[in-house]
């Protein structure tokens, strides 16, 4: 690591003192002589939470990117709580780390923490989730999926399946957590694919939390209070496993009484497509820690970095579920 970083710095950064640059752009950066000098890269990453499936494997990925790409890594989990996620970016600003990493819980009220960082010189990268700060100078990238288009591909899907017919479709929709950038886009996409026909009727929708004990509780209430529910369209695995709970207590048949979409693939998920338990998943891939610490020695080294990565995923039917778990690493 101190080999690269020299080499970055007798490249051309005109900085002097080893970590000095860690902005990424600004010459002469405040406090450099207060971080450590032995080299190393420390993030410092603010998590969400293991609110899910998803969220675990997410923050494997990053910690054993961070372990192979030789960075330091200071990592934090905020419980799905806002206060908590800036609580833990100000220590990271206080201990001068290089650069922050975060998954922002909710999409807006951001801008404070991220001019704090911004002032104190420490470059930031938005992973997974988006923020809604009309300053895009506050954050160096975001990496992670297109949510809209995930929730287009479930409603794609619905569209299809349901062609043809003209009956009334009653739907019930698990959101994911209030006010977070996946819950918004994925019901917003869905919702655009599906208003073109009428029959698609969402009857009732609401947050389930993006966990298996609120996805359950919520479905259990949306089946004392709608005799008729054909489509749960579930914003992630977890919920939508939860909910199966909640059908097959109520003595329906999960995938046949309702049919099920959700978001995500993990193993679990996947496993109950694979028995028709669900009939569809849209693919949202948690595995973004090497492409984090690639664009992390990137914006330390100063170089420039693209302001937008997409995550590439697929769909899955049963088939391709049961072709594709063998090989499933999460
Ligand atoms: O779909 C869900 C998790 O932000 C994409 O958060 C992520 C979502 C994921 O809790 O399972």
């Amino acid at each position: 690591m101190l080999k690269k970083w020299s080499a970055a710095v007798l490249g051309g950064l005109l900085v002097v003192g080893a970590l000095g640059a860690c902005g990424g752009e600004k010459e002469g950066d405040a406090g450099s002589g207060a971080k450590k000098d032995d080299g190393k890269i420390t993030m410092g990453f603010a998590q969400v939470g293991a609110e899910s499936g998803w969220r675990t494997a997410n923050t494997k990925s990053i910690q054993e990117a961070a372990t192979a790409a030789g960075i330091d890594l200071k990592f934090s989990d905020a419980q799905q709580k806002q206060e908590n996620q800036i609580k833990a970016i100000r220590s990271y600003i206080a201990q001068k780390v290089d650069i922050i990493a975060f998954s922002p819980v909710v999409e807006s009220g951001w801008d404070t923490v991220l001019k704090e960082a911004k002032d104190a010189k420490i470059p930031v990268i938005l992973t997974d989730r988006a923020v809604d700060s009309k300053d895009t100078s506050l954050y160096k990238t975001f990496i992670g999926s297109d949510f809209v288009l995930e929730g287009k591909k479930a409603g794609e899907w619905l569209v299809k399946e349901y062609q043809g017919k003209t009956d009334t479709v009653n739907i019930v929709e698990l959101q994911g957590t209030t006010g977070s950038a996946p819950a918004n886009d994925r019901k917003s996409g869905f919702a655009d694919v599906i208003k073109a026909d009428p029959k698609f009727k969402v009857i009732a929708s609401q947050t389930g939390d993006f966990t298996r004990a609120k996805g359950k509780e919520v479905m259990e209430a949306f089946l004392k209070a709608n005799p008729k529910i054909d489509v749960l369209y579930a914003h992630n695995d977890d919920m939508g496993l939860g909910a199966i709970e909640a059908i097959v207590a109520a003595g329906k048949k999960p995938g046949v009484d309702i049919k099920i979409i959700t978001v995500d693939a993990v193993k679990d998920g996947m496993t109950a497509l694979s028995e028709g338990k669900i009939n569809y998943i849209v693919e949202c891939s948690p595995l973004l820690g090497p492409q984090l610490m690639d664009l992390a020695k990137k914006v330390v080294a100063g170089e420039t970095i693209p302001q937008r990565v997409l995550t590439e995923e697929t769909t899955f039917t049963p088939e391709q579920a049961k072709a594709a778990l063998p090989n499933r690493k999460y």
